[in-house]
């Protein structure tokens, strides 16, 4: 039997519930690209603001693609239980904020009605660095992306989030309404700049009047967005069903710790949003401290960990080697930052380190290591260009980009073969093929332009490092790399 409407009051009384009238509930924003992060975090944060009585703010969420998140949301009447683990607590809530799951491709003119709709005030996107089809090293719209070529040439059938949010906003205008405020909520640097450069490049190609008026009436605040949200696992289906009598297949599982910073500058009602979420002038520097210390040392773990054969976060971290290496990599990524008065950097980095230990979340190395060319930049790369700018050593952020590049052969120092997930991989392996050692590896990997900006690419220091790293690596694996760096950064 599975968790719906139907079967909640079957639901053990110690797992929290929506407190608020479902059928009364209005929808206030739509959420493009619904994966278990929106879940986790944006979702739950509604539901905040429903329980607290404001009924206008239900969401309508899409899947750009994949029919996976519908298909285990619309027989549960889109319900689902966010389970919240540490230690041995473990606390399980069921959220009623998503009203109803659309797949994109099916049914693109009912996506941009509710988008068009006068109700909803605020869109927000997880669509991954990846989905906003601009060049992760220089921010620019990469034309020849082919979903994105066939939204340049004509919008009624859109392909992209960027494609879906003119062509709702066009309707928005022609209906003399105003816009709605568009929230990304990727790991991006500057994402809601971003956003708003790909909108309006975008617009410009079809309407020069729609783009002046995006740019003047639209809203794209810069975010912040902090969970750990491990994918779910089949195991973690099965452990739920046991506790709540009823299958819930679109759970989610996650850490206690949740943080969603807003810049605010909104430009219709937005809610008065609960625990968790902080309005703030200037975002950038939480962004920056977040991106540079939490993502940068996840990708160093995943690629170090993940060649290392080690299969979980916790379970690297349980290697001293591997302690140490994170906090030299901290010790360096720290320098580069400007962080807001009320963050404690050494607290935060404490927490974060008991964050990655939590040994109930099994967050995968290999899910952290997808999609690295479009993480790489802004987790590793920019603040290296900041040390050299200023003289400092590079080793251990070094160490984890050399990590990232021998991740591209597609095997463990074991000898055992992966995927490598990532969109650029076509264009890593094309510069690869015939690079047959460290240097050549390395250089190739430089030359690419989409990734690697020019500071870098010039920098004989950085190509030394990688080489020396790379070489380590290749020859001794991860585990003695991790045990080096410490003494070749002292
Ligand atoms: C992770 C992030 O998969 C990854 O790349 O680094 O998803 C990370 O767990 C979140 O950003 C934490 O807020």
């Amino acid at each position: 039997m599975r968790l719906s409407l139907a079967t909640l009051d079957r639901v053990p009384g110690d797992v929290l519930r929506p407190a608020y009238d479902r059928d009364a509930v209005r929808t206030g924003v739509v959420h493009l690209g619904i994966g278990a992060f929106h879940r986790a975090h944006q979702a739950a944060m509604f539901d905040d603001v429903l329980n607290a009585g404001d009924l206008r703010w239900g969401i309508v969420a899409a899947s750009l693609r994949s029919r996976t998140v519908r298909d285990q949301m619309a027989p549960q009447d889109g319900l689902y239980t966010m389970l919240v683990r540490d230690g041995a607590e473990q606390t399980a809530r069921i959220i009623g904020a998503v009203q109803r799951v659309l797949i994109a491709p099916e049914a693109p003119a009912e996506l941009l009605a509710v988008m068009a709709a006068p109700d909803t005030q605020i869109v927000t996107l997880t669509i991954t660095e990846k989905g906003y089809k601009l060049d992760p090293a220089t921010g620019a719209l990469i034309e020849d992306d082919a979903q994105l070529a066939e939204d340049l040439v004509s919008l009624d059938r859109p392909q992209t989030a960027l494609g879906y949010i003119v062509a709702a906003l066009a309707m928005r205008r022609a209906a003399g309404l105003g816009p709605f405020t568009a929230i990304s909520c990727d790991n991006l640097p500057h994402n809601g700049s971003r956003l708003r450069a790909g909108v309006l490049a975008l617009a410009r190609r079809h309407d020069p009047a729609l783009a002046a008026w995006i740019e003047a009436e639209g809203a794209f605040p810069e975010t912040m967005v902090d969970r750990i949200v491990p994918a779910t696992t089949s195991d973690d289906i099965a452990d739920l069903a046991a506790r709540l009598g009823v299958e819930d297949r679109a759970m989610v599982k996650t850490e206690p710790f949740t943080q969603w910073v807003i810049e605010d500058r909104f430009c219709g009602p937005r809610p008065a949003f609960g625990a968790g979420v902080q309005l703030t002038a200037a975002v950038a520097p939480w962004e920056e401290a977040k991106l540079r210390l939490l993502n940068g040392a996840h990708s160093g773990i995943a690629y170090l960990g993940g060649l290392a054969g080690v299969a979980h976060v916790h379970e690297v971290l349980g290697r001293p080697e591997a302690r140490a290496f994170v906090e030299q990599l901290w010790d360096e990524a720290q320098t580069t930052l400007s962080p807001p008065p009320e963050l404690d950097i050494a607290a935060y980095r404490r927490a974060l380190m008991a964050r990655f230990d939590n040994p109930m979340l099994m967050h995968r190395t290999h899910q952290i290591a997808m999609d690295g060319s479009q993480k790489l930049p802004q987790r590793l790369l920019a603040p290296i260009a900041a040390r050299l700018r200023g003289g400092q050593g590079i080793e251990a952020l070094s160490l984890a980009v050399a990590g990232w590049i021998r991740w591209q052969a597609g095997r463990d120092d074991a000898g055992q073969a992966f995927v490598v997930d990532d969109p650029l991989t076509a264009m890593l392996s094309a510069a690869l093929a015939g690079a047959d050692d460290a240097t050549a590896r390395v250089d190739a990997v430089l030359q690419v332009g989409a990734i690697v900006p020019p500071v870098l690419r010039k920098s004989a220091l950085f190509r030394a490092t990688l080489i020396r790293w790379l070489t380590v690596l290749e020859t001794r694996g991860a585990l003695a790399a991790l045990a080096l760096c410490k003494d070749v950064s002292r």
